[in-house]
């Protein structure tokens, strides 16, 4: 399948020249197209920020939604058409900082979605602030003076939750991050996806040539069943390993609510007994 059917045609673009935004536009493109999912089988959820604009550019269906909400839709979706490639994407700032507390959660539902993170390590949209994974000392126009806290690890806390299937890809690399991204579309579960991606704007220390020189590939002796392994390896600073780190195949929020198990059709396919929608609903009036 070729990857123009992913095309918008002749539009405008607001990312910033040269933005790694615009390698992983075209490279989940080429992902989808070799794994062969049609834009009508498939939809993309974002929150709000500059990677979140990403469902603009990308012919499919869509569901732009709230800063930091685009997992509970996201899971929503694949519970109710679980026929559809679920994909939420959005930024660092986004999926970790206003929407951690559903990262957290989503993690532990495990619904059968792909979490595709662009970490540039900055809040691009709103003009340069720190985000939950910039780097200490990085300073910003807000952190004068750099920032003090600690960065998040989202791969650590992922696999500390036992997440389903854990991954870095570096946005500079295409041919790798597309073969990542592969392996996360076709994983049965909860799938992250945190890609290393260049603000060339706002984030003047966290470049091309940075993440080049402070990345390296799992080899292949990594085992991806090994927890303990992908969490050391999760932790390691000094080059920021890039691969799939874990893999742990189990039930996903789907298989686990039963919904599925007595009857196939999708949930959207369904009648809904509106006398007792109504009990239900009744049921939760406050009284008076
Ligand atoms: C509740 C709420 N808080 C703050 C904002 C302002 N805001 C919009 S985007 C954004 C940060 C986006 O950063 P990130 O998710 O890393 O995306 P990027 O722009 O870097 O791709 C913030 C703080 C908002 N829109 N809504
Ligand atoms: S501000 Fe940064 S993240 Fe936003 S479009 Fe420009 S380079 Fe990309
Ligand atoms: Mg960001």
């Amino acid at each position: 399948m070729a990857t123009d059917v992913f095309d918008m045609g002749d539009i405008d673009i607001a990312w910033c020249p040269g933005c790694g935004n615009y390698p992983i536009l075209k490279t989940l493109k080429e992902a989808l197209a070799e794994l062969k999912i049609a834009p009508t089988d498939m939809v993309l959820v974002s929150g709000i920020g500059q990677a979140a604009k990403m469902p603009h550019y990308f012919k499919t269906h869509f569901f732009n939604g709230l800063h930091g909400r685009a997992l509970p839709p996201a899971t929503a979706i694949k519970a109710v058409n679980p026929t559809l490639t679920v994909i939420a994407e959005s930024g660092d700032g986004d999926m970790y900082g206003e929407g951690g507390n559903h990262f957290l959660h989503c993690i532990r539902r495990n619904p059968d979605i792909t979490n595709i993170v662009h970490d540039n390590m900055i809040y691009g949209l709103t003009k340069g602030q720190a985000s939950p994974t910039s780097p200490l000392g990085l300073k910003t126009p807000v952190q004068v003076t750099g920032v003090i806290l600690e960065p998040f690890n989202p791969l650590a806390v992922a696999i500390a939750l036992d997440a389903s299937f854990v991954a870095r890809a570096f946005a500079g690399d295409r041919e790798q991050t597309r073969e990542i991204l592969k392996r996360a579309i076709q994983h049965k579960g909860y799938a992250l996806v945190d890609v290393l991606q260049p603000c060339v704007t706002f984030n003047k220390l966290n470049t091309y040539q940075w993440f080049k020189d402070h990345t390296c590939y799992l080899d292949d002796s990594h085992d991806v069943s090994d927890r303990g392994a992908a969490f050391g390896k999760a932790i390691e600073r000094e080059k920021l390993p890039l691969g799939v780190f874990y893999v742990n195949a189990k039930d996903t929020f789907e298989d686990n609510t039963g919904m599925y198990r007595e009857d196939q059709r999708p949930l959207y396919q369904r009648n809904v007994d509106r006398k007792k929608l109504a009990a239900l609903i009744d049921s939760f009036k406050m009284a008076g």
